[in-house]
């Protein structure tokens, strides 16, 4: 029976961080296998992986060399059939990520195009310099520099608009696209039921011309055809299973664009990814900068999406986080005295709204960003890129440093922290071998084994939203209606379907604060808070809300 993914919950594994069965420093499938119990106590429905197909790992596995074939370093074919039978039993689905926008320099396409095969070079995007030398745009790389690598033997550049070794696939070629839906279909054979697009709104190029205002993205954001080719891999594979859900990850999209990538009858994908909300403390789209997170800006861009999607009929994907992000406790929340009432808040929020929710491996204990003070401690290709970059800028290493740890992806890519031992259970305390990157210090004190049992951590917490999506039609179906619009602190909305009411009101700061809400709270009882006493609002609706507190009300109307 279709799974309803309204009602569902992902949980994304980061395999390379997640857990180390055999010692060699390196999380893998079996790993995964060991910590499905973990995941059916939580209760989520779906585990999306992010990639362990074979790959050089430049890119942490989005540099695909074989899509077809796991990654030796990760385990074996029968490792990963036996995961998703494992998972089964438990009721949870696997959802793959499927790179597309590229493949890794090493795959056979790439190998054969720089062998001048002209078959495959037409699989990605050759052309000529520029008269006077130059590059054929001024496009910039994700990862810093430009997008073009120059290939002598042919005078000629390729596209690569994320790392040199990430070569540009070209979908305007059939071909290409019919290699992809091959994929597909392999791993829908084996049982997959979930496939997460990596930066799928970047498939279609509209020109290459110079950009005079910005970095290029406005020629291969939200491109030409992208809606046609979403379409077509829909009916050519996953939209001929009803069970299959999918997510694309678009990078700077627009929300129209978004209404037709996720609509609930265009038959492209079933919800999105956008990431607008987690760029409230970057300059413009400038990340590598130190900013305060606005609060302002985050809540209008949340109630924005919640409140257009809604209209347009088209889904979100809820999230603070991934393996691309900072943790969102030491983003938006509190490291210190008030840690766990901060992430419990956080958790609230995004799993009260509208949208089905996805959780990154750590976040559901509370994990932080790393602890490195030295830059040789980062592993992420885009980090160390930077590191550079913001030198050769002027600025002092010291000052790159204190922004590449603000920023940095590897925030979210530390191991996960299991237990106080010394790789905090994710590689065995007795292995020679250390993990691939560093363990976080508070392990000893932030770690999965404290909490399971602890009906009052984080886990649980999270374990109750999980649940309640499940219990209660309104949160899952419900209508989004955004309260507290203009308070400098205070995050609250509404949702309402048929005769269920729910008002979830959240501090989102770590200091008292007054909310006058107007709202007659008759009839409600509050059925999830931070706080272990209540904390009703006054007659006239006026609450006190302490730091990071955080409540969901229920009424059920006769
Ligand atoms: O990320 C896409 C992407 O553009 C960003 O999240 C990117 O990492 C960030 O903007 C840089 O500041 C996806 C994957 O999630 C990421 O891990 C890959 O590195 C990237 O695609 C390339 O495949």
């Amino acid at each position: 029976m279709a799974q309803d993914f309204k009602k569902s919950t992902v949980y994304q594994i980061y395999p390379k961080s997640f857990c180390d069965s055999n010692g060699d420093g390196f999380g893998d499938l079996r790993g995964v296998i060991g910590k499905l119990d973990y995941l059916q106590k939580l209760g989520v429905d779906y585990i999306w992986m992010t990639p362990f197909f074979v790959s050089p790992q430049n890119d942490n596995g989005y540099d695909v060399e074989d899509y077809y074939n796991i990654d030796p370093r990760y385990g074996t074919m029968e490792d990963l059939e036996e995961l998703i039978a494992e998972a089964g039993k438990r009721g949870i689905r696997l959802m793959f990520d499927m790179v597309f926008n590229h493949v890794s320099s090493r795959h056979e396409w790439f190998r054969k195009a720089m062998e001048g095969d002209s078959y495959y070079k037409d699989f990605f995007f050759f052309r000529k310099g520029k008269e006077n030398g130059e590059p054929p745009t001024n496009w910039e790389s994700k990862f810093g520099g430009n997008a073009w690598e120059y290939v002598e033997k042919f005078d000629e550049y390729y596209l690569h608009l994320f790392h040199v070794t990430q070569p540009d696939l070209n979908w305007d070629n059939e071909n290409v696209r019919k290699e992809l839906q091959k994929v597909i279909r392999f791993w829908m054979e084996k049982g997959v039921k979930g496939f997460r697009f990596d930066v799928v709104n970047l498939i279609s190029k509209s020109c290459f011309e110079d950009d005079e205002t910005g970095d290029g993205r406005k020629y291969y954001t939200d491109g030409p055809n992208v809606h046609k080719y979403l379409h077509e891999l829909n009916q050519a594979t996953f939209g001929t299973d009803a069970e299959i859900i999918t997510v694309g990850e678009m990078s700077s999209t627009s929300i129209e664009n978004c209404y037709s990538y996720a609509g609930a009858d265009t038959q492209e994908l079933s919800m999105v990814f956008s990431f607008h909300h987690l760029k409230v403390d970057f300059m413009g789209n400038e990340k590598w900068v130190l900013v305060p997170a606005d609060f302002g800006k985050l809540k209008d861009i949340l109630f924005t999406w919640q409140t257009k999607m809604e209209e347009h009929h088209a889904w979100n994907a809820v999230f603070w986080c991934n393996h691309d992000q900072p943790r969102p406790v030491s983003r938006f929340g509190n490291e210190g005295s008030l840690w766990k009432e901060s992430a419990k808040m956080l958790g609230t929020v995004i799993h009260c709204m509208r949208g089905t929710p996805y959780i990154y491996q750590g976040e559901e204990i509370g994990m932080t960003n790393t602890d490195f003070t030295d830059i040789s401690q980062f592993r992420d290709v885009e980090s160390l890129n930077y590191y550079q970059i913001l030198q050769d800028k002027g600025l002092a290493a010291r000052d790159a440093l204190r922004i590449v740890q603000i920023h940095s992806r590897d925030n979210g890519r530390t191991p996960m922290q299991w237990d106080d031992s010394k790789y905090a259970g994710f590689t065995d305390a007795a292995s020679e071998q250390e993990p691939w990157i560093g363990v976080n210090a508070n392990h000893d004190r932030i770690n999965a084994a404290s909490q399971v049992e602890d009906e009052d951590s984080i886990f649980n917490h999270y374990r109750k939203l999980v649940r309640m999506r499940k219990e209660l039609d309104v949160i899952a179906y419900g209508s989004f209606l955004p309260l507290a619009e203009k308070h400098p602190s205070v995050l609250a909305y509404r949702r309402t379907y048929e005769k269920q009411d729910l008002i979830v009101v959240n501090n989102f700061y770590g200091k008292e604060c007054t909310w006058k809400s107007g709202l007659d709270m008759e009839g409600y009882r509050c059925i999830l808070s931070n706080y272990a006493d209540g904390n009703p609002a006054s007659e006239d609706g006026v609450w006190t809300l302490r730091p990071y507190e955080s409540m969901v009300w229920y009424k059920e109307r006769t």
